[in-house]
């Protein structure tokens, strides 16, 4: 397979100045005619090159050059090009091609989902349409008419503004649409079906009227609600925090049930994955409610940032997500706790970019080489990303940031740019000298901190030194030191902030936060004026993603309990429940009797007794670290030992705290209406966290409550919480729970993608063979992507007591379905492969089973090219 990389970058040959686009839908084959207006690249005139268009899965019918049909000598087809030879400096390109959308189960390109048309072109889809220069720095004004069986597809949209349309004679009708905006071709859509719309409008803040439209399925019109609120609350954020304005006459918005990933920023025509879209209280959880919050968010502000200023080569990826993530990541926060939001994302981080950077897939957030470009939306592209984008913004502040976006924009609106032009905006305004900042963008790995300190009474100086050091990753042995943002608080013994001042300094010190930078491997900052011996708090917010090792175990349970920084608050609660947890799990092994922390539990009493006053924070600060985040501390993994450790000190919670927790769960009961309020979620959160610690003590009156509460709660939320730990019982009342939720939401497929995932993330011995038989059952269907995540992905991403089964039945399991995933949807099989690369930390024998599964996979002949690139990777 061929690499492709960074180094080779070279501007197009040739540029399309427009485009016009007929199709002409059909059920047995779609026509495409594309009449381009080309010409040289000022910038490549030296490259007497013919030109050479990209095709997948085409079928040509006929190429004309400037108004001539050419004969079959004056052009070249191959599996993946159209060459035509012997063109000149400016001229028009007549292509006719024809495919077959209702066979294309990769989901790229133009296909179908129930019964409709639709389209996915990001990355590399629109040349799966017809003949093109299908790389993003080819931006071109799109014309775009489609013409479909009226009855069939009453609804015919496309990026842009509509234009024209009318009836055909034969049944037929037909609709135009111009994007007035150049754009590359992975931001064309279309879409032709049966849909519904729901409808509002926008009135932007220079008073044009935008209408919005959210297109749906007949009968789900009442799940529109929550995404078109989102949309409108996003369109004001953008103006009000970045002074940015939509830029269309209209907004579609399309869901549909068959989509790769999550949704996708078409400009003025977002599609969807319905999981993003569709939400009531009875069908929805809070977080799919806040999921479709930041997803709607999300493809919004790519109009800008995406959109109107998009990425020069795949390279760039992260210029685009990253910025875009952190942009997401602003808004949700500000509709509803800031701190509670930062947890959660940061969770998100560690959980999925953080083994990323361990593992054999490590890469950069700029990646330098790769085989197939669906493979890098990654965690470290995205989310690690928007982390580099925010220790930018820490380090020049609210305002200056805000003066880099406006000069990136002033400077780059309609160009397909580079990181290093974002970074220059946001230098160049901010004025501060970025230059080894970058090295965030193309070097991987997570930074590991440790700090030495010492205080000295006589003269009330406090000396911190911090030391870095980066892990090699696959190509890069050597780490220079990363930039590092580190915000910071001293507290006084009785928890107080302390006045900060730096040695050298004029002014007094004051109270608070105060961001320090370090640059080096090994870097000391000297405080004066400390009245007392100092307990640091650091990395406030988590303001550099970094792991910071070894301190104290008393200072972390002080922090817990007096960190006037909600984060750091949090961070240090977790951090102890880890190490606690993580001695439990060596007595485990060891055969001892455990017992747990009595400070744990009276810290955990504490946070329920103060619940009232934050309940989303509280219930973040009562859960236990993951299995997954407890198997990330240890060299060598033990699934077993880690499940049990966990599942024993939930017990020993339930039990200590007992009656708290119960009066906890009677008193937030739901009294009115479902609401996705932060206050409503958040109380929620801290009911269903009591019902999980009262669960874990396996009393029968436990059990009697989870089943009351998954049959008769009046939200999904309450059902769905219910119904989980209920999935981890043994006996008859969980087969029959789930036999009623099954017939009760039978025709609703984002609850069942929810039935399958809580079968496949039970901790039951049986539960590899429940999945097994769960993929011959009448909804299960292997080209729909969400059912797919819901049963194996969910096994294997979420289940680590069940995956990692010694004897590597999971392993197989994986990787057969891989296999038969493969020739349907290529992009699918290969996110699959992410866990069985994840075999560093396990022991020997799950190591050679892991590899084992890999090297199946890669002894298939005809493995896609995506898949090849992560199996052999995962290998390395
Ligand atoms: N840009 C799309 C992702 C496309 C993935 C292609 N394999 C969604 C997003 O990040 O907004
Ligand atoms: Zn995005």
């Amino acid at each position: 397979s061929r690499v492709i990389r960074l180094s080779d970058y070279r501007a197009p040959d040739f540029l399309i100045d427009s485009v016009e686009l007929v199709f002409d839908l059909g059920e047995e084959d779609t026509r495409v005619t594309a009449h381009l207006a080309i010409r040289r690249n000022p910038e490549a005139l030296d490259r007497p090159a013919g030109l050479r268009l990209e095709g997948e899965a085409l079928r040509l019918l006929s190429v004309a050059l400037d108004g001539e049909s050419l004969g079959e000598n004056r052009y070249r087809v191959s599996d993946d090009a159209l060459i035509v030879d012997g063109v000149g400096e400016a001229f028009t390109l007549d292509v006719v091609t024809l495919i077959r959308p209702q066979d294309n189960t990769e989901l790229s390109g133009l296909y179908k989902s129930g019964g409709n048309f639709c389209t996915q072109c990001e990355a590399e889809g629109f040349r799966r349409i017809t003949y093109f220069l299908d790389r993003p720095d080819v931006m071109t004004r799109f014309t775009t008419t489609i013409r479909a069986e009226a009855k069939r597809y009453p609804v015919l949209l496309s990026n842009g503004n509509p234009v024209a349309g009318g009836e055909d004679p034969d049944g037929r009708h037909w609709a135009r649409w111009v994007d007035p905006h150049p754009k590359p071709s992975y931001l064309f859509a279309l879409v032709a079906g049966d849909l519904t719309a729901v409808r509002d409008e926008f009135i932007t803040r220079s008073g044009r009227t935008v209408s919005l439209a959210i297109w749906v399925r007949r009968g789900d019109e009442d799940k529109c609600g929550h995404a078109m609120a989102s949309l409108k609350n996003a369109m004001a954020w953008d103006e009000r925090v970045f002074g940015l304005e939509y830029d269309l006459d209209v907004f579609n918005i399309v869901a549909v049930s068959d989509f790769n990933m999550g949704a996708m920023e078409n400009k003025g025509l977002n599609i969807f994955n319905t999981k993003y879209v569709l939400a009531k209280p009875e069908t929805a959880t809070d977080a799919d409610y806040q999921g479709i919050e930041s997803v709607i968010g999300h493809e919004y502000f790519h109009n800008w940032t995406g959109d109107r200023v998009t990425c020069r080569d795949w390279f760039q990826l992260s210029l685009k997500e990253g910025l875009t993530v952190f942009r997401d990541q602003q808004f949700s926060a500000d509709q509803g706790s800031p701190a509670v939001k930062r947890i959660s994302d940061v969770r998100t981080l560690r959980a999925r970019q953080f083994p990323e950077d361990f593992g054999p897939l490590a890469h950069p957030v700029r990646p330098e080489s790769y085989i197939e470009i669906n493979n890098f939306y990654t965690a470290t592209v995205y989310e690690k990303g928007a982390e580099v984008v925010r220790m930018i913004h820490t380090l020049l502040g609210p305002d200056k940031f805000r003066k880099g976006m406006d000069l990136y924009f002033a400077r780059h609106d309609n160009q397909a740019v580079t990181i290093e032009d974002f970074v220059s905006a946001m230098q160049d305004a901010g004025g501060v000298d970025l230059s080894r900042f970058k090295r965030w963008y193309s070097q991987a790995g997570t930074p590991e901190v440790t700090v030495s300190e010492r205080y000295h009474p006589e003269s009330r100086r406090y000396e911190m030194t911090f030391r870095q050091q980066t892990a090699p990753s696959p190509g890069q042995p050597v780490k220079d030191p990363f930039v590092l943002p580190i915000a910071i608080g001293l507290l006084s013994p009785e928890g107080r902030e302390m006045p900060i001042r730096l040695d050298g300094e004029e002014a007094e010190g004051r109270p608070g936060t105060r961001v320090l930078t370090m640059t080096g491997m090994e870097q000391t900052f000297r405080f004066i004026d400390v009245a007392e011996p100092p307990t640091p708090s650091l990395f406030r917010g988590f303001s550099a993603p970094v792991k910071v090792k070894g301190v104290p175990l008393d200072r972390l349970k002080f922090l817990a309990a007096h960190d006037g920084d909600p984060f750091a608050r949090w961070e240090a609660g977790q951090q102890a429940a880890t190490r606690h947890l993580l001695d439990l799990v060596h007595a485990w092994r060891r055969g001892e009797a455990l017992t747990a922390d009595p400070d744990l539990l009276d810290a955990s009493r504490r946070t329920l007794a103060g619940g009232d006053a934050d309940p989303a924070f509280a219930a973040l600060a009562l859960g236990l670290p993951a299995e997954s985040a407890l198997a990330d501390e240890m060299a060598v993994v033990d699934v077993e030992a880690i499940h049990a450790a966990r599942q024993f000190l939930r017990g020993e919670i339930g039990r200590a705290l007992g009656t708290e927790l119960a009066a906890t769960y009677e008193r937030l009961t739901d009294k009115g209406s479902y609401r996705p309020t932060p206050a409503a979620i958040g109380a929620r959160a801290l009911r269903n966290a009591s019902l999980s610690y009262l669960s874990a003590t396996g009393t029968a009156e436990a059990k009697a409550l989870l089943v009351a509460q998954a049959e008769t709660a009046g939200n999904m939320t309450d059902t769905l919480a219910a119904l989980g730990l209920l999935g981890d019982v043994e006996g008859p009342e969980r087969a029959a729970v789930f036999q009623d939720f099954y017939e009760r939401w039978q025709h609703d497929d984002l609850v069942i993608d929810k039935w399958f995932a809580l079968q496949a993330v039970s901790s039951l011995p049986e539960t590899l063979e429940r999945c097994r038989s769960l993929l011959a059952h009448p909804a299960f269907d292997l080209r729909n992507p969400n059912r797919v995540r819901s049963l194996i992905g969910a096994f294997s991403q979420g289940n680590q007591l069940r995956f990692h089964e010694a004897g590597g039945a999971g392993y197989a399991f994986l990787a057969e379905q891989i296999i038969a995933i493969d020739p349907l949807n290529a992009t699918m099989a290969a996110r699959l492969t992410q866990p069985l690369g994840a075999w560093k930390r396990q022991d020997a024998a799950r190591q050679s089973l892991m590899r084992l599964a890999l090297e199946r996979i890669l002894a298939v002949a005809g493995l896609s090219k995506g898949t090849f690139e992560m199996a052999s990777k995962s290998l390395q």
